[in-house]
């Protein structure tokens, strides 16, 4: 969509939302960010990054602050299904909350069942009541992967006969859009794990509406709060990649960005945890990093108001944001493919998503990296760096 086309459709749009009633909250989000301390300028300069972090010209940024405003007209039910709550937790950082997690805090939370006063029967009328006051209009948030063995019998909330399954179809089909939180509701997760003996799958395989998959064990407060400020402002779906992400947030591998990339491409590996590599902050690749492999943004915005991220904590990327990364990535201390060293491959450019890769030339990739990483071994041989 061209530029002018492209502003003239949000102001639009929050025009609109303007109109909605505000729901419940006594402050505006405004009051809030101010009360904990927030200057406006810094605000302006959250509004600057997120901008940037959605890809969009800088001159858009008063329209991001807006969207931010507004948050507070969008009925949000966020249901748990099986998981760690982990999602929530990389919100809600109370001890020095973001603006982000103000936002995510302040929005309109019709039913969040760790966050809302409400409990028992009194919460489940919370949301069903919610189902129908905002029909068509709410935004479905769902953390956790959905049990779907055993008749979904594993995941039977407030004690009636409906399972977790049941609920998060019912839920999805009044929803204005939906939002899987996190790689559980993505793709299944840890909880669909080899033998998944509760037989867990991500969201998308229990509702045929659409579905927007915003991965990660946990996925970044940007890349939450980042979702649904685009929904708020294009009031449509972002682009998507071949796994249903939005590709402002996952269209490059971690390893594109990574601030050990210099020490990879040099041949300069940790080869086991302590040793003096680890302590010069060289590449974590042997000992295990699948950052080559994995699409996300952390190395450009890292976690806990971009204080670190795995790589700087210098453990490496587990692909947290990959379907089936426990089982395919998740293997700690030990390289992708390694078998496969011998191999000799081009490797990939830093323009590679998702889609144009596919998930051949993703394993093909394996090999290139691997050989790489095989070749600077020969170049630099150990007591050689
Ligand atoms: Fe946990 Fe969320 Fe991982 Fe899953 O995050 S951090 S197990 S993605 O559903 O709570
Ligand atoms: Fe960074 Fe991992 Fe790539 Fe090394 S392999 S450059 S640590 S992402
Ligand atoms: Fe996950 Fe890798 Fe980021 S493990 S948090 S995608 S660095």
């Amino acid at each position: 969509m061209k530029h002018n086309d492209l502003l003239k459709k949000f102001n639009l749009r929050l025009e609109e939302l303007e109109k909605m009633p505000r729901m419940d909250q006594s402050k505006t989000i405004t009051e809030v960010i101010e009360e904990k301390g927030f200057s406006r300028r810094e605000f302006m300069k959250w509004a600057t990054a997120t901008c940037a972090l959605l890809a969009l010209p800088a001159e858009f940024t008063p329209l991001v602050a807006k969207a931010a405003e507004l948050a507070d007209r969008l009925p949000i039910i966020w249901l748990h299904m099986a998981e760690c709550t982990g999602c929530s937790e990389s919100l809600l950082r109370s001890d020095a909350p973001s603006i982000d997690s103000l936002i995510f805090d302040h929005i309109s939370l019709e039913y969040h069942e760790t966050l809302m006063a409400a409990a028992g029967w009194q919460a489940e009328e919370n949301l069903e009541n919610a189902m129908k006051k905002y029909k068509g209009r709410y935004v479905l948030m769902v953390e956790g992967g959905v049990p779907i063995a055993n008749e979904g019998s594993f995941l039977t909330i407030g004690g009636h006969a409906k399972r977790g399954k049941d609920i998060a179809i019912e839920a999805s089909n009044d929803a204005a859009a939906i939002f899987a939180i996190g790689t559980c509701s993505s793709f299944g997760g840890v909880q669909a794990a080899i033998p998944n003996p509760t037989g867990a799958v991500g969201l998308s395989e229990v509702t045929n509406k659409p579905v927007i998959n915003v991965p990660g064990c946990p996925p970044s407060e940007k890349n939450i709060v980042g979702t649904l400020l685009h929904f708020l402002l294009y009031g449509t779906l972002p682009a998507l990649d071949a796994f249903n992400r939005p590709k402002w947030a996952y269209k490059h591998r971690i390893h594109d960005l990574c601030e050990r990339r210099g020490h990879f491409d040099a041949g300069e590996f940790v080869e086991q945890f302590g040793d003096e590599g680890a302590k010069n902050g060289y590449c974590l690749y042997k000992v295990g990093c699948k950052g080559p492999y994995t699409f996300n943004n952390c190395s450009k915005n890292k976690f806990n108001q971009g204080t670190s991220w795995p790589v700087q904590a210098g453990f490496g990327c587990m692909g947290c944001s990959e379907p089936d990364f426990w089982d395919t990535m998740g293997t700690v201390g030990e390289p992708l493919k390694d078998k496969l060293y011998n191999t000799v491959f081009d490797g990939m450019g830093a323009d590679a998503t998702a889609d144009n890769i596919g998930v051949n030339l993703l394993i093909a990739t394996g090999v290139g990296i691997a050989a790489h990483a095989a070749i600077s071994a020969i170049k630099h041989p150990k007591g050689d760096e």
